[in-house]
């Protein structure tokens, strides 16, 4: 028998997961959210995702759906006469998607760097950080939300941001997104994190700063 309703796998400290909410909540439409222990991971979850085995994966009537960009998307058309997540015109559709892209390949991997050093090598990652930050901000400037006057797709997409990496500099001793460096990015932190379904769900600050702080003395003392 197919289970009716959406179901969220998730993980609490995943950014990724979190927009998978984010979009539900954004539409109004009820889910229930399973959070996977990562290192053992559920049989449910393997069985929805054995491609990646990664999560977020949503399951709607059954149906199972991996990757946070694409489920946000599906979200976007199925609850279509909800929220509007995706911009309507067709090449905004397309630059957003453009920039979600860069945000997850480029930014992630120039981010990531700074987790995972120290001295004089973390300054020259952080720098390299900021430059691709730079580029991202661009698609901002002008602007309340990088979808316009309202939180969009590409604010589902790296909203994360606003929560997670100013944790990650306390973790790392080392300032990223600065007034000075990003301001534009940076002012847009504060209207990210007044959006309700943004308030709803992020994880404890202080949980998150524990993990993440485990797992850069783990990384570096490998
Ligand atoms: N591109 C994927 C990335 C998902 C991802 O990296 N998920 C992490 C948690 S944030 C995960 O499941 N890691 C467990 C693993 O790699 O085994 C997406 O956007 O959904």
């Amino acid at each position: 028998m197919v289970e009716k309703g959406v179901k969220v796998f998730g993980m609490w400290a995943s950014p990724m997961a979190i927009r998978v909410e984010w979009a539900l909540r954004l539409k109004g439409v009820a889910y229930e959210y399973v959070d996977e222990d990562l290192a053992n991971k559920s049989d449910a979850l393997l069985r929805h995702n054995p491609v990646t085995k990664k999560v977020p994966v949503l399951v709607h009537d059954g149906e199972p759906i991996a990757e946070s960009t694409i489920i946000v998307e599906y979200i976007d058309e199925v609850w279509k006469d909800g929220y509007p997540i995706m911009p309507s015109d067709p090449y905004e559709r397309a630059q957003a998607r453009f920039w979600a892209k860069y945000a997850d390949e480029k930014c992630i991997a120039a981010i990531y760097p700074v987790f995972t050093s120290t001295g004089e090598a973390q300054a020259k990652v952080v720098h390299e950080a900021q430059q691709c930050l730079k580029t991202l901000e661009k698609a901002l400037e002008g602007k309340k939300f990088f979808g316009g006057g309202d939180f969009g797709y590409l604010d589902v997409i790296v909203g994360w941001y606003a929560h997670w990496l100013p944790i990650i500099e306390e973790v790392c001793g080392a300032k990223v997104v600065t007034d000075e460096e990003l301001p534009v990015l940076k002012a847009w932190y504060d209207r990210i994190l007044a959006v309700d379904v943004v308030k709803e769900t992020l994880p404890p600050r202080d949980k998150l700063l524990a993990l993440n702080k485990a797992r850069r003395e783990q990384l570096l003392s490998a």
